[in-house]
């Protein structure tokens, strides 16, 4: 993930309407871009699918042919069968296969679903969105003075949010965000942790300020599935406790 910037380019495209025939999911990713989070839970789920790799070293997510799937030019999306339409944006996709699953996430009715929702979109709308930004703020102010002083202002904004989840998984007791239950909430987090440790951080920023969360990437990292999704991304190592950035061509921070 960065990998994790946004483009800047604002091409129209058609988009893809109705993927026919399309019998599995087929996620489109770069190694350790945001489609990490959505492998973890394809795997979790023990659901079959395709994966088509996006080069990112010839810009290909910018291509015409990307683009009618995601037209924001961004990774990842996932084919859905039975939708009307290709996925983008990582939430969406988690939260949808969660539901359609029937599992890491609280059921509708459920008395944690208010909970859980809000940090989904938490997750999605500041920590993830303020991640991105602060990995290339150069795309966001042309002045370099200002695109130093716009990541020293994120990086203090994300260390903030990384607190808020440390109070959170504290007030529930753990291991997990929602406490007992293991939910999509916890591979998002992980991840973001991943990320925020090993782009642009200058050694600002330490999962040993939030002893909890560092649990939480703790319980995650003894699961086989998370261990599968690693090795599919080329991620070696302790992905979250100990995250190195992923060694393959294409990868970008
Ligand atoms: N809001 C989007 C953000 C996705 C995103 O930023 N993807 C990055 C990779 S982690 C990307 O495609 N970067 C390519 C680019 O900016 O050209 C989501 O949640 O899926």
């Amino acid at each position: 993930m960065d990998s994790c910037g946004v483009t800047d380019l604002l091409v129209a495209t058609e988009p893809t309407r109705k993927p026919e025939g399309l019998e599995r999911y087929r996620l489109h990713g770069s190694p350790d871009s945001a489609n990490f989070i959505v492998r973890m839970i394809l795997e979790e789920l023990g659901l079959p699918y395709d994966y088509v790799a996006v080069d990112r070293l010839i810009s290909e997510q910018n291509s015409e042919a990307y683009r009618r799937l995601n037209p924001q030019g961004l990774i990842p999306v996932l084919e859905v069968p039975g939708q009307d339409a290709p996925m983008f944006e990582t939430a969406a996709i988690a939260l949808h296969l969660a539901d359609a699953h029937g599992c890491l996430a609280p059921a509708p009715a459920s008395p944690q679903r208010g909970r859980f929702l809000k940090w989904v979109f938490f997750l999605s709308n500041t920590l993830h969105s303020d991640l991105r930004i602060s990995f290339k703020p150069e795309r966001y102010v042309r002045d370099p003075e200002t695109a130093l002083s716009l990541h020293a202002g994120l990086t203090r904004r994300i260390a903030g949010s990384f607190a808020h989840l440390e109070t959170e998984l504290a007030t529930w007791s753990g291991p997990f965000l929602l406490g007992q239950d293991l939910s999509i909430l916890d591979h998002y987090l992980a991840a973001c942790a991943r990320w925020a440790q090993i782009y642009r951080n200058e050694g600002k920023w330490s999962l040993a300020a939030t002893p909890h969360l560092r649990a939480l990437c703790e319980r995650l990292e003894m699961r086989p599935t998370i261990h599968r999704a690693c090795e599919l991304e080329g991620i070696e190592g302790k992905p979250f406790t100990e995250p190195r950035p992923v060694q393959l061509p294409g990868t970008t921070a």
